[in-house]
């Protein structure tokens, strides 16, 4: 975790840094808030799952802040994104509030899908954002039939005035799916703006991309099999980020086509919160931390003074002391949400109420029986749909 003593730089200027001048002060100290801001979140759900506070799964996107912060902010607002479920620092660099993030995570109430998703499920309809999915591979498709919908609302319904590109973001795991390849062939074929950003952290659980992918050393050619634009760009670097993924998205915008990216970046910890990650020794972790995309950001806002380490609101001290207020509060917000109430259990399912076709969503112990549609089988007794 970064300290106020910017650390893990190796003092090399990033290629990001060469086009620090372009963007506004307080553009990039919102950056690194955010960048602090999920590190802190995530550092407090790893405790609270600990102490049982969270249940289920937990995957916790350490190392990897300066891709959804980079990305997130290299497209509009009104750009979708849609991700796996490595989704907490998506869901907060998109504008979620901790709060709602965090008591998804607790499961209760206050959660942005009420606590019935949890950690996997971070959706955000009113800032674009369409999950968190735990399938491995599952929203690659839908990514791209979300472009589908924004290009045909955009060139059927409304003339061509807002080209709309998506962010689907996936896991070097993911590029062995089937469905990710069916998806790269249509979205090539039918000139779909999907971004497919590969995370690639190296590790699909406990395998290394080498041993589980063929043509590990440059995965842009699976992209370029099916004739999306590829980009390969450094996932440790916010300002790279930015800047490369701000061209890509451009291109793909003004010419309505899919590109494929790989994100190279490296997750700290293991993959989920019982992985005790025997895989990988920890100089190769070490190593690795040295390049923390934090304190590389925070070592060239200092060198250009747009921070300071402390004193002040612009200093990397008053920046962490909010951040971790700000996650306090989540949690205390998240401790005391109530729990879903049981009624609650069969709503926000499907979006049409159940049809007399379609049987009753409301179980027989919840009173749902009467209204249950009846049906007789092949065997002439009468049962409940
Ligand atoms: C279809 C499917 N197969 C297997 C799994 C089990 N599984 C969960 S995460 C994971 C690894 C995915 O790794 P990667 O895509 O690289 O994402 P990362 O965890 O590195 O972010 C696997 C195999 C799953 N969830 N879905
Ligand atoms: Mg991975």
């Amino acid at each position: 975790m970064a300290t106020t003593t910017p650390s893990g730089s190796s003092g090399a200027p990033s290629s990001g840094a060469r086009k620090l001048p372009s963007l506004p002060p307080d553009t990039l100290k919102n950056w690194l808030r955010q960048m602090h801001l999920i590190r802190e979140f995530e550092v407090r759900c790893m405790q609270s799952y600990q102490e049982k506070k969270i249940g289920g799964f937990c995957h916790v996107y350490i190392g990897q802040e300066a891709v959804a912060v980079g990305c997130t902010h290299a497209v509009r607002h009104e750009d979708p994104i849609i991700t796996a479920y490595r989704d907490h620092g998506h869901a907060l660099a998109r504008g979620m509030t901790s709060r709602a993030c965090m008591a998804e995570m607790y499961g209760k109430v206050g959660g942005c899908a009420k606590g019935k998703g949890g950690s996997m499920h971070m959706f955000d309809r009113p800032n674009n954002l369409y999950g968190g999915h735990g399938i491995v591979g599952a929203q690659t498709p839908l990514g791209t039939g979300l472009a589908f919908a924004t290009k045909y609302e955009d060139e059927v319904l409304n003339g061509g005035k807002n080209k709309r590109v998506t962010l689907c973001f996936l896991g070097d795991g993911a590029v062995n799916q089937g469905a990710f390849y069916e998806t790269m062939n249509l979205a090539g074929l039918f000139d779909i703006p999907v971004i497919f950003i590969v995370e690639n952290n190296g590790y699909s659980m406990g395998t290394s991309i080498n041993r589980g992918t063929t043509m590990s050393h440059d995965l842009t050619i699976k992209g370029r099999a099916h004739g999306l634009k590829e980009a390969t760009m450094d996932g440790m670097d916010v300002l790279a980020v930015y800047h490369d993924m701000y061209e890509l998205a451009e291109w793909c915008r003004a010419n309505s086509r899919p590109a494929f990216v790989d994100m190279k970046c490296y997750r700290y910890k293991g993959h989920s919160m019982s992985d005790p990650r025997k895989y990988r020794t920890r100089e190769e972790e070490e190593r690795h931390e040295l390049n923390d995309p934090i304190g590389k950001f925070e070592r060239v806002l200092l060198d250009h003074g747009v921070i300071t380490l402390e004193g002040g609101d612009d200093s990397i001290k008053e920046i962490m002391k909010s951040t971790r207020e700000e996650v306090r509060d989540a949690i205390q917000f998240s401790n005391e949400s109530p729990e879903p109430p049981m009624s609650d259990l069969y709503t926000d399912v499907f979006l049409e109420p159940w049809s007399r076709f379609t049987g009753s969503s409301l179980p027989e112990f919840m009173g749902g029986a009467e209204n249950a549609c009846r049906f007789h089988s092949t065997d002439g007794k009468e049962g409940l749909v």
